[in-house]
């Protein structure tokens, strides 16, 4: 019996901790992540994504407001010969990119399915 509330108090224990240190990192990381970067949110428009844009030079922070359905969720960035890939699960998830230089940054869902534009101007 005993042996069994201990595993018991283990588990519970470990589920509550798991929990509090997801979210404290979360918060961490996410602070960290807009700190330095522009924060781009991006929007679903019909079975693609709305234009997107970024300014030039600063590292970019991406996430996906609640419009982003599905698969368009998972979004893939091809730059500079360096694949970018993030499932962007909830409007906290970021995936960052470099700074980049002026021009249009075309992205997909990780299926490429749909498809958008991030301007950098
Ligand atoms: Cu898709």
């Amino acid at each position: 019996m005993a042996f069994i509330m201990i595993v018991l108090i283990l588990v519970v224990g470990r589920f509550i901790f798991a929990k509090g240190n997801n979210g404290n990192g979360n918060v961490v990381v996410n602070n960290e992540q807009t700190g330095e970067g522009q924060k781009i949110i991006l929007s679903q428009k019909d079975l693609n994504y709305k234009d997107a844009v970024a300014e030039t030079g600063k590292p970019i922070v991406i996430s996906a407001d609640s419009s982003v359905r599905g698969c368009l969720r998972s979004v893939v960035f091809n730059v500079n010969g360096k694949k970018y890939s993030k499932y962007l699960r909830s409007p906290e998830d970021t995936l960052e990119l470099p700074g980049l230089s002026k021009g249009t940054y075309t992205f997909s869902c990780s299926m490429g399915m749909g498809f958008g534009k991030l301007i950098v101007k």
